[in-house]
């Protein structure tokens, strides 16, 4: 997908720490499936918002690879979590698809719930293995193509570990947007 035309909600690229963004409402969770705490994104966001986030979970999990459901946000900055099961690379098939099915379902949630301000980390890339190119043009395209469904997001942030995440993310902006 090359050269979309539309005037662009803010989508930013940023280095930083999913559970440090108190000014966005809502957080995506690189989740497992069972909604409870873990490594990376999943360790960060659980920590920070205390016991009752996998409390939360519980009855809602598990949830299927490419499925997003929301919980509030408990001692976090930000009023909710949307947490996400990435597909695993190589395992969970098609991945591309469930990648993108959790971008989509994410910001349909966010939509639904009336959320203007929501940050991503890059879902997948770490513990499940997918390579950080392919998933960001995933992550960025699939934001593009479902941000017109969505009219009251104003802002998607990807906050993103290290500056080569940030960059390849910010490059597949850039091309994808024709903001160059
Ligand atoms: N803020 C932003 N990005 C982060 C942070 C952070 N605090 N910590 C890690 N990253 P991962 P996955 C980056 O493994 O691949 C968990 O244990 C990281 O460098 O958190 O979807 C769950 O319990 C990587 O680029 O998520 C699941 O079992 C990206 O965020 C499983 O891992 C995602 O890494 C989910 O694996």
């Amino acid at each position: 997908m090359t050269g979309v035309s539309m005037d662009y909600p803010l989508i930013e690229c940023i280095t930083g720490d999913i559970a440090r963004q108190a000014d966005v409402e809502a957080v995506v969770n690189a989740a497992n499936a069972q909604l409870e705490s873990g490594g990376g994104v999943a360790g960060a966001l659980h920590r920070a918002a205390g016991p009752e986030l996998a409390q939360a979970g519980r009855p809602l999990a598990p949830i299927r690879p490419g499925q997003a459901v929301i919980t509030e946000g408990f001692a976090l900055p930000n009023a909710w979590v949307i947490h996400c099961l990435g597909p695993v690379y190589g395992v969970d098939e098609p991945s591309a698809e469930l990648l993108a099915g959790c971008y989509r379902e994410a910001l349909g949630l966010a939509q639904q719930q009336g959320i203007r301000r929501v940050a991503f980390p890059a879902l997948s890339t770490g513990v499940f293995g997918y390579p950080l190119n392919e998933a960001a043009e995933i992550a960025v395209s699939t934001v593009l193509t479902t941000l017109p469904a969505c009219p009251d997001i104003e802002l998607v942030r990807f906050v993103l570990f290290d500056e080569a995440s940030r960059g390849v993310h910010q490059r597949w902006l850039e091309t994808l947007t024709d903001n160059d």
